[in-house]
């Protein structure tokens, strides 16, 4: 081969390694996983937090307690539990509605020492749950003509299918 051709070729290849090598610094695998790692640490640097407790929903009652209705949360329910049939300690069973309208009670959450208020809301539109523990605590309940402290009512009056099911216990917040 021509020393001419030689000599070019040689110089042509150099120019392409040194494409290939600047492009794999740039488009390569590491170079990838460098700028992800240095953008996620970046962001989990710089993101603010959202304060938020979550002491109030850290203990779920465990399924085989021996008093169901002694959960610091059910501290003032009187009705089935929904955990029980179906649902969760907050959330309806399948099939059922929650109340529109509920009793709101105060419990103390012994984890912390603090009260939260509790709301206190039935299942509607599904037959009453007679396999689940009927539970009657009544912390703060005051008589029947003041609505909203009384909680030995149907609460599904304000709801299109006013059959009772359960009831379930949701954490509203700190009580102050
Ligand atoms: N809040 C539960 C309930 C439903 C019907 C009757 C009494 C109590």
């Amino acid at each position: 081969m021509p020393r001419i051709i030689d000599s070019l070729l040689k110089r042509f290849d150099k120019v392409v390694e040194a494409n290939v090598r600047s492009s794999a610094r740039t488009y390569g695998r590491r170079s990838f996983l460098a700028t992800t790692g240095t953008v996620l640490a970046g962001a989990a640097a710089g993101l603010p937090v959202l304060p938020f407790d979550r002491r109030a929903n850290a203990a779920e009652p465990a399924e085989d307690m021996t008093d169901p209705c002694g959960y610091w949360r059910h501290c003032a329910i009187d009705g089935f539990l929904c955990e029980q049939s179906g649902g969760t300690i907050r959330t309806c069973p399948p099939g059922s509605t929650t109340s529109a309208v509920s009793w709101v009670g105060t419990c103390a959450n012994p984890d912390d020492g603090k009260n939260y208020l509790i709301s206190y809301n039935d299942c509607c539109g599904k037959p009453a749950a007679f396999g689940a523990t009927f539970c009657n605590n009544n912390k703060g309940e005051r008589p029947g003509y003041r609505m909203g402290l009384y909680n030995d009512i149907n609460w599904c009056m304000a709801n299109a299918d006013k059959g009772y099911h359960c009831t379930v216990s949701i954490v509203m917040g700190a009580a102050e």
